[in-house]
């Protein structure tokens, strides 16, 4: 463990579990906000209260992106634990915007949330989509007692949600619903979104 920088400030590395260059900013009294660069299937606190979220597709059963690195890393159980899941429609087993959980298998992180963010171009209403993925992982967060979760840049690869409008709705997001949560982490894959996300909870989160 290396020493965290204080609030919004200059990064030192502590996600020392996959990830480095983390920066923290305060959400309340009680929570943090934490900005990760890395590889979220590495990601965990603590083992047993911290979740990952996937950004899945409808169907739930794998994918490209984050989504493959996820079910790699957590064996072949959590492909035969997401067919468990029921199809709402046929096909669907996640509609966008709603999110569903699994045990995280041989991930270092206890629970997978699966979400489904919009597709840029096609969703007429992608900012409530996406803003919908977050604050429905946080209530199934809540609802089975998980204190750290951690979020790639939902809908930000293979579904083309423009990085900067994609910041503002997930920061903003985060400040609203993370109550009960003591930490909430982003986890970003590439620079670019790193230093946009930055800059986003500087401008949304510090006086
Ligand atoms: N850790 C953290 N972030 C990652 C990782 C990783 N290991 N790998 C990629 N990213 P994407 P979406 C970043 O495409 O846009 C899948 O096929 C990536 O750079 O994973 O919501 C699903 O099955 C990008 O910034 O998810 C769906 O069909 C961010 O994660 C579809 O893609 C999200 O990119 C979902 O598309």
């Amino acid at each position: 463990a290396q020493m965290e920088s204080s609030a919004g400030v200059s990064t030192a590395p502590s996600f020392d579990n996959g990830g480095d260059n983390t920066t923290v900013f305060p959400l309340s009294s009680s929570t943090v906000l934490k900005i990760n660069k890395g590889d979220i299937s590495k990601w965990f606190v603590d083992g047993s209260s911290d979740a990952i979220v996937n950004p899945a597709n409808e169907k739930m059963l794998g994918g490209g992106g984050a989504d493959r690195a996820i079910h790699r890393a957590a064996g072949p159980e959590l492909l035969d634990a997401c067919y468990k899941v029921p199809e709402v429609q046929p096909g669907v087993r996640c509609p966008t915007g709603e999110a569903r959980i699994t045990p995280g298998f041989k991930l270092p992180a206890s629970h997978v949330i699966h979400t489904v963010g919009p597709i840029y171009e096609t969703d007429r209403n992608a900012a409530s989509s996406l803003k919908n993925a977050y604050r429905n992982s946080f209530t199934v967060a809540k609802d089975n007692n998980i204190k750290y979760i951690a979020f790639p840049a939902i809908s930000c690869g293979v579904y083309g949600y423009p990085y900067e409008e994609a910041a503002s709705v997930a920061i903003s997001t985060v400040k609203e619903f993370a109550d009960d949560l003591k930490e909430v982490h982003f986890v970003l894959f590439l620079d670019d979104i790193y230093n946009v996300w930055l800059k986003k909870a500087k401008q949304l989160l510090l006086p």
